[in-house]
């Protein structure tokens, strides 16, 4: 089965939208603050408010049932996750995890995927930069990602 469309869930700042961007081969570039859901035939952007507050993850559940997979992202830069030990079984769909940042000086991956491990993840934990594009054919097949959906 195609992944239709995968929805993206991390803290304010860890490179959800630039990702979005990136699997859609577009420019990285500059881009804004997410402040609501962003819907695109191949993607559920959300704004990272939404995880970091645990009164929004019932917006997330029920967001994620329009999509295929929820991926988690963890920014390989930052010292904390801030995701609930378990956080992914609450999702009934294949659940994945993306390190991002891998790129920067500061980044420090296995500590990054190691926060990652335990939340729980159905699929597997994929390390990538939006920047340099490392990694990102890779998760392109690991979620199995439909070419056909690039550019909507
Ligand atoms: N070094 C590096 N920086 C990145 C990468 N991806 C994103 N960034 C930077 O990280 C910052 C946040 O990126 P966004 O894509 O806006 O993050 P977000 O998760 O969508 O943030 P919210 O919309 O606020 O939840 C920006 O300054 C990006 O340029 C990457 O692969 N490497
Ligand atoms: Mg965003």
């Amino acid at each position: 089965m195609k992944t239709g469309r995968v929805m993206l869930v991390g803290a304010v700042g860890s490179g959800k939208t630039t990702l979005a961007r990136v699997l859609n081969k577009e420019e990285a570039g500059a881009v804004k603050k997410t402040q609501a859901m962003e819907y695109s035939a191949s993607s559920i952007d959300t704004p990272g408010e939404y995880v970091e507050n645990p009164s929004y993850y019932r917006a997330l559940f029920a967001t994620s049932l329009e999509a295929d997979a929820v991926v988690f992202i963890q920014d390989a830069t930052r010292n904390r996750s801030i995701f609930p030990p378990g956080f992914a079984g609450a999702f009934a769909k294949p659940t994945f995890g993306v390190v991002t940042k891998i790129d920067h000086a500061q980044a420090d991956v296995d500590r990054a995927r190691e926060f990652l491990k335990s939340i729980g993840l159905s699929g597997g934990i994929h390390a990538v930069s939006a920047f340099t594009g490392a990694g990102m054919e890779d998760l392109r097949k690991i979620l199995n990602w439909d070419e056909s959906f690039e550019g909507r």
